[in-house]
């Protein structure tokens, strides 16, 4: 990475390369802002070769003012954060003030001593290095936070997530039935919810075996999953080989239709149960609505839901009850 110095004086721009080659620094030179722009490939031409890390900038250039030349340097996103030096034979004020305001790190009067030049290339040197370095801790940061945010997200889906069905647990039921429960108070809207259980699941189990039980479960929540599709809708693992359907904004009427598609769907899946009196896996259905108002509690609608349920049981199963 070299030292770019312009100035269209070659003498004394020769005299800086020696001066800064024996300090151990590359350098290459230009005498024109136009010349400045095609080496930095701001210009259709060829790109720094070898980059530059610094450039060293006479504000009386044959072109264009060393200072505006500075200013487009700074303009482009390829080379703003290229330390500028600006360097005068001028005593002017305001030159001085252009510079900085051009976005010049550091200003030179000639005649300079080579001490000071090397010195003030140094520290604008380090200064970027700096800069360079807390850019790159920013960005580790911003990346490490991003990977902390997407794992948060992956934890926070498990958690709410019911490891044998893949359904929304228990946990999440509760949050999705307060939450919707406290929506229907404030808007005097209606909400339903459907209590499920398969029947005659015990025998199930015991004839079969627990592994076969479980994977009955993953098939009868796989079908569950079908018939909801609302995105408003929620079908959740209530627990054990009990699942339930909250359905928001939904009348009585509606939950027991959606109920007895839940019903069928699971019927259709002809799971060979020859223990119990329909020969496959059924489930049963307690439906419930409601038009909460303030100081009611979900718990009652699941007391209703449970009644139900427990009404289409006692009725002989594979059944919905309201
Ligand atoms: P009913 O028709 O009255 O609902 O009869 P049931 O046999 O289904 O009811 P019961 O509540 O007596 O039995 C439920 C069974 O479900 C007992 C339990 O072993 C089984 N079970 C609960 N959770 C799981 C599970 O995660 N996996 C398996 N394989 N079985 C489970
Ligand atoms: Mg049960
Ligand atoms: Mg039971
Ligand atoms: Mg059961």
């Amino acid at each position: 990475m070299a030292i770019l110095i312009v100035d269209d004086d070659p003498h004394l721009g020769g005299l800086l390369s020696l001066r800064l080659g024996a300090e151990g620094y590359q350098t290459c030179t230009a005498r024109s802002a136009e010349e400045v722009f095609v080496l930095l490939g701001l210009e259709a031409g060829v790109a720094a070769d070898p980059p530059v890390k610094l450039v060293i900038l006479d504000v009386f250039l044959p072109d264009m003012s060393g200072i505006e030349a500075c200013r487009r340097i700074k303009a482009d996103v390829r080379t703003a954060d290229l330390p500028v030096i600006m360097v005068t034979g001028s005593t002017e004020e305001e030159h001085l003030r252009q510079a900085f305001e051009a976005g010049a790190t550091d200003y030179i009067e000639k005649p300079f001593k080579g001490v000071e030049v090397v010195a003030r290339i140094r520290a604008a040197l380090r200064l970027r290095r700096e800069i360079e370095e807390r850019k790159r801790h920013a960005q580790a940061l911003e990346q490490l936070a991003e990977q902390l945010r997407r794992a948060n997200e992956r934890l926070q889906a498990l958690s709410f997530q019911d490891a044998l069905t893949g359904l929304y647990n228990r946990r999440y039921f509760d949050d999705f039935l307060e939450r919707e429960f406290r929506r229907a108070v404030r808007n005097q809207g209606v909400l339903a919810l459907s209590m499920i259980d398969v029947d005659h699941f015990k025998a199930y189990n015991d004839r079969f075996g627990h592994q076969a039980g479980d994977d009955c479960l993953r098939r009868v929540a796989a079908a569950l999953t079908l018939v909801i599709h609302r995105s408003s809708d929620l079908i959740a693992r209530y627990g054990g080989e009990e699942f339930a359907a909250v359905l928001p904004e939904t009348l009585l009427d509606g939950a027991l239709e959606v109920a007895e598609k839940l019903r069928a769907r699971v019927a259709a899946l002809q799971l060979p149960h020859p223990d119990s009196p329909c020969g496959i896996v059924t489930i049963s259905a307690g439906v419930a609505a409601c038009r909460p108002e303030p100081g009611d509690h979900p718990e009652s609608l699941i007391e209703a839901a449970d009644a139900a349920l427990y009404h289409a049981k006692r009725a002989g199963r594979n059944r919905v009850s309201a």
